[in-house]
């Protein structure tokens, strides 16, 4: 099983500045959890980081063209503004997954709206980086019971 994680503008940053709202983990020490959860499922992750939306929507289209099982997605700001992230999602067959580190609801008004949410299966809000595993542990549940 094949499971894509994609990761929008400035997360690159993680654990480098507002550890309050974000922790003190960086995109690598969560990519490192994932692999080990990967691992002992045998799934592939394919754990990526762009600050370029276009970059985001071409990475979904790879994922449908290439059978991937699943998108677990933290999209950052352009999920309070991005319909291209959200035609995309809503334009392949892959189930997508929405992870959001902190709780957007408790925070300024802009960050309580996803464009992206309607189009995904579920969202994962405000559990910090452990949404990821979460996340993924959804999908490897879902491929071994249709197994
Ligand atoms: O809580 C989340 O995961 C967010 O997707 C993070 C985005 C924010 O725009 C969303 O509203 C919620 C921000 C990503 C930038 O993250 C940084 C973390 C630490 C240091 C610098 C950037």
């Amino acid at each position: 099983m094949k499971i894509m994680i994609l990761n929008g503008p400035n997360l690159n940053r993680l654990g480098k500045r507002e550890p309050e709202i974000y922790g003190h983990e960086t995109l690598q020490d969560v990519e490192h959890k994932l692999l080990q959860l990967a691992n002992k499922h045998e799934v592939t992750i394919d754990f990526r980081q762009s600050n370029h939306e276009g970059e985001l929507v071409d990475w979904l289209h790879e994922a449908a063209d290439n059978a991937y099982e699943g998108v677990v997605i933290n999209p950052a700001a352009y999920t309070h503004t991005s319909v291209a992230l959200h035609d995309a999602i809503a334009g392949i067959d892959v189930p997508v997954i929405e992870v959001h580190i902190s709780n957007v609801h408790k925070r300024e008004a802009f960050r309580h709206h996803s464009y992206l949410a309607p189009a995904c299966i579920g969202q994962i809000v405000g559990l910090g980086t452990y949404g990821y595993q979460l996340a993924l542990q959804t999908f490897i549940q879902k491929g071994e019971s249709s197994r």
